[in-house]
């Protein structure tokens, strides 16, 4: 095993940033640039210097975890130098001319995997707390972290295994047909944990809107006031906005943090028969967004009439649940809007200048694409990858084969097939069995010096 080091801060100026190696010669890593060896876990001051001409690089801070005791659960050094965009890159450089090498991305939680650190759900939670921009999905990623999910698999996979040990001792002794449970009572512990796997799949939908924010298309007759509402929710002036019609021709996307859940707003091309060609390409995209939608804000000046165009396309849409804001509230004649029987949705009136309706506009939002992980119980964990679906599909189909195996009446280490096939899915969830290719996805996904 090589060692590796990485700057694990995000670049850029700041007070300190932190330089990490991990590996079997942190201690001639110490030797080569820090002189003396190091106190065990607590931290010391000290001069860094280049190992091959001795130049004093930075005065760093830093806290040598010798092996198990450490992230990874090998040697492990941990610098807090100078940030900015050259000390630490000064300092990691001594550490590569002292014998490490960079370490790939995700590459210090491998190796903690790898020792037993933690498991693959919880190295993926990690990666969602780095990544969190909401803070329910960033509740989502600490409960994964304290093992919430990995507690729930490793319960149904330790039913499946009992199951399985059961039906073992009715292969062995067939004649006693009254073994310790009942063959009944094996099947029924099978679609209990058939039904444990289907309400954690239910969540799979709730888990993926918070990790990859709910899609809000703003959508309306050109001018009526969507980039302004884009602006108003995303809270900077991200979009141009102007009193001409016509202002945005091409779909702008950007992630808002709203009542603490996520969404993915997109702001797009008023919506009217186009006339010129990057018109209609801008109509286009509008159109490609709204058919993934989870949610659409549908803009009309609050005072004004729908208009022929616009019921239709509202009778068209076919995707995402449909909020009507009735926008320039604050310029309507009348504080009631002229109500829209014809539109079966909610109404908001809201104003960007004055911020009325703002608020509820919000709440709204996250009641309608989030409403099924608010009900949730607070310990129910949520399946958040794809990954996770893809396994407790397979399990689930492999205990409904045992299912039907048991009721066409197959010998039972036959049907027993079955169930090892379920335990072995919920294991590679885990990562108990961890193929190369299985890992080498899931770190992809990680920063350099995570
Ligand atoms: N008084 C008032 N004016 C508003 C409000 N919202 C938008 N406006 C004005 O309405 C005009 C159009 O606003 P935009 O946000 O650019 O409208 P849009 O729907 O994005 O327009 P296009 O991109 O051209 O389709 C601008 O002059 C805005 O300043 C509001 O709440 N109150
Ligand atoms: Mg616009």
């Amino acid at each position: 095993m090589d060692t590796i080091a990485a700057i694990s801060t995000a670049p850029g100026r700041a007070a300190i940033a932190v330089v990490r190696a991990s590996g079997p010669q942190v201690a001639e890593l110490v030797s080569q640039t820090l002189g003396e060896p190091l106190p065990h876990r607590r931290p010391a001051l000290r001069w860094l210097a280049h190992p091959e001409d001795g130049r004093r690089v930075d005065r760093v801070l830093v806290t040598y975890y010798p092996a198990p005791g450490s992230y990874t659960g090998e040697d492990v050094l941990e610098l807090s130098c100078h940030g900015g965009p050259l000390a630490p890159q000064l300092v990691l450089d001594a550490l590569l001319a002292a014998g490490a090498r960079l370490a790939g991305p995700g590459e210090f939680t491998r190796r903690a995997f790898l020792n037993g650190k933690l498991d693959l759900l919880q190295a993926e939670a990690i990666l969602d707390l780095v990544d969190g921009r909401s803070r329910a999905q960033h509740r989502a990623a600490v409960h994964q972290l304290e093992r919430g999910l990995s507690g729930r698999i490793e319960e149904l996979r330790e039913a499946i295994l009992r199951s399985e040990a059961l039906l073992v001792y009715e292969i062995d002794f067939p004649e006693e047909d009254q073994g310790p449970l009942a063959p009944a009572e094996i099947d029924a512990a099978a679609r209990d944990v058939a039904g444990r796997i289907d309400r954690l799949l239910e969540t799979a939908h709730q888990g993926e809107l918070l990790r990859e924010g709910a899609l809000t298309v703003i959508a309306g007759r050109p001018n009526a006031g969507k980039s302004s509402l884009f602006n108003a929710l995303c809270g900077v002036e991200r979009v141009i906005v102007t009193e001409e019609p016509g202002t945005t021709r091409d779909a702008i996307e950007t992630m808002a943090s709203l009542g603490g859940y996520p969404f993915r707003l997109v702001d797009t091309a008023g919506l009217r028969e186009a006339t010129g060609r990057v018109e209609r390409l801008g109509i286009e995209v509008a159109q490609r967004y709204l058919a993934g939608a989870d949610l659409v804000l549908f803009c009309v000046e609050a005072g004004r009439e729908l208009g022929a165009e616009e019921l239709s396309f509202l009778a068209e849409l076919e995707h995402g649940t449909l909020i009507l804001v009735r926008t320039k509230n604050d310029l309507a004649a009348s504080r009631s809007p002229k109500a829209a029987p014809e539109v079966q949705a909610p109404q908001v009136l809201v104003s960007t200048v004055t911020g009325e309706g703002l608020g509820e506009l919000s709440r709204r939002l996250v009641e309608a694409a989030f409403s099924g992980s608010l009900s949730l119980d607070e310990d129910m964990p949520l399946i958040t990858r794809e990954r996770h679906v893809r396994e407790l599909h397979r399990a689930r189909g492999e205990v409904e084969a045992f299912l039907e195996a048991r009721a066409s009446g197959l010998a039972p280490e036959i049907a027993a097939t079955h169930l090892r096939a379920a335990a072995q899915a919920l294991e590679e969830m885990l990562g108990v069995i961890a193929p190369e290719d299985l890992l080498a996805r899931v770190f992809a996904e990680f920063c350099v010096g995570k």
